[in-house]
């Protein structure tokens, strides 16, 4: 029988749903790997007069954050993990326009990049993302950056920033890699380095010789005004 929430053939009708039942539907089908029903409650929630940040932060990042545990405690494997990140993606593509959409004039440039060995391409995604909302132009090199691509980017786009992720713990030194080719070749003061992925912190930062350490995407926003600005008043 079917129900109020519920069709003839038992599924559920995400548009019946309060928003606090669509965000956990949301967060289950993200889990499973459903990208339609993710775009589908994405779109209900911005018809529903939701902030973009406010989908992203609590229906799409969240519904990440319980595959992220379940994948380190081995209930998760990767194909139902790209499954997941594949729906995160097509929300995210909803959200993109609103959450970019900015007539200002470019605040600042950035170049950002996966680093080498590396795949993970969503936070990085999302940071680009945040930062054209802020009024940035991003050119996003994509992931498993090498030494030779990041430089190359640098020559040919001559951002103020360069930005770089990295989600493992193995792919992390890499960034230091990139930096002590910027200081070989005599270039690391012309350019602000931030970093940021899930296993760094504040003092592998420091350690690596980057301006910066972002926790996230907001944080990288903030940062990036406030180093640029700096910068710019001193140059
Ligand atoms: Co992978 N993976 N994964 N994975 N994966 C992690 C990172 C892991 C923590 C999972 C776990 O064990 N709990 C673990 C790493 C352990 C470690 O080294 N510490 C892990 C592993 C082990 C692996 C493989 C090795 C698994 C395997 O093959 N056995 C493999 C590696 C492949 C490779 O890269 N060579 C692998 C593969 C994959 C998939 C392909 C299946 C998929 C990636 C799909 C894709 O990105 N297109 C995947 C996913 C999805 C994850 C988890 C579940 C989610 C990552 C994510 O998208 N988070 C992740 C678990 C976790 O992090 N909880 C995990 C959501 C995103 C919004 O957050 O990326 O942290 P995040 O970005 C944030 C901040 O970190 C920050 O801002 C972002 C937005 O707020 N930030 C920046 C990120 N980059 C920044 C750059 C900046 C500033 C801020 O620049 C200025």
């Amino acid at each position: 029988m079917p129900n109020e929430e519920t069709d003839e053939q038992g599924e559920i009708i995400l548009s019946d749903l309060p928003d606090d039942e669509l965000v956990k539907q949301m967060h289950d089908d993200l889990y499973d790997g459903l990208a339609e029903e993710v775009k589908e409650g994405t779109n209900i929630l911005l018809e529903r007069g939701w902030k973009a940040d406010k989908v992203l932060n609590e229906a799409l990042v969240s519904g990440m954050t319980i595959v992220g545990i379940d994948f380190r405690d081995g209930i998760l494997f990767v194909p139902e993990v790209l499954l997941a990140a594949n729906s995160m993606k097509a929300g995210m593509a909803i959200l993109r326009p609103i959450l970019v959409s900015t007539g200002a004039k470019p605040v600042g440039k950035m170049v950002i990049g996966t680093v080498k060995g590396d795949i993970h391409d969503i936070g990085k995604n999302l940071v680009g993302m945040m930062m054209e909302g802020a009024g940035f132009e991003v050119i996003n090199l994509g992931i498993n950056t090498s030494v030779e691509k990041y430089l190359e980017a640098l020559k040919e786009h001559r951002p103020d920033i360069l930005g770089m992720s990295a989600l493992l713990t193995t792919t992390m030194p890499y960034m230091k890699v990139v930096i002590d080719m910027m200081k070989e070749e005599g270039i690391r003061s012309e350019y602000i380095v931030m970093v940021g992925g899930a296993p760094l912190n504040e003092e592998f930062g420091k350690e690596i010789g980057a301006d910066a350490y972002c926790r996230d995407a907001a944080t990288a926003v903030e940062t990036a005004k406030r180093l640029v600005a700096e910068r710019r008043a001193t140059a």
